[in-house]
């Protein structure tokens, strides 16, 4: 299961569509941006930038969660693990 740490925004729409289309399951937590909620403790730690979108993904590589920010390196990461969308 991945975790999606987003908010409606085209940043965050890039995650939720490739997500989709790779047929990936995963839940959303919602982290209203318009709040400040990217400032706090718990979502600094997955998102250090404090931006969205963020993913922690419960089986990474060699089955070891990881936690990855920056839409683009998410992205390439789903990419990657699926073998979708990437030459
Ligand atoms: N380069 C980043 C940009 C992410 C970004 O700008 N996220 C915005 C929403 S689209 C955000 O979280 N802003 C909150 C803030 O900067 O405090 C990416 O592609 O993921």
């Amino acid at each position: 299961m991945i975790e999606v740490y987003s908010w409606a925004t085209p940043n965050g729409h890039k995650v939720h569509i490739m997500l989709e289309e790779c047929g990936l399951p995963y839940r959303v937590h919602a982290v209203d941006i318009g709040a400040g909620e990217q400032f706090a403790p718990e979502f600094l730690a997955i998102s250090p930038n404090n931006k969205i979108p963020a993913i922690v993904d419960h089986d990474g590589p060699e089955g070891q969660p990881i936690s990855l920010f920056e839409s683009g390196a998410i992205l390439l990461y789903l990419a990657a693990k699926t073998g979708r969308f990437i030459p």
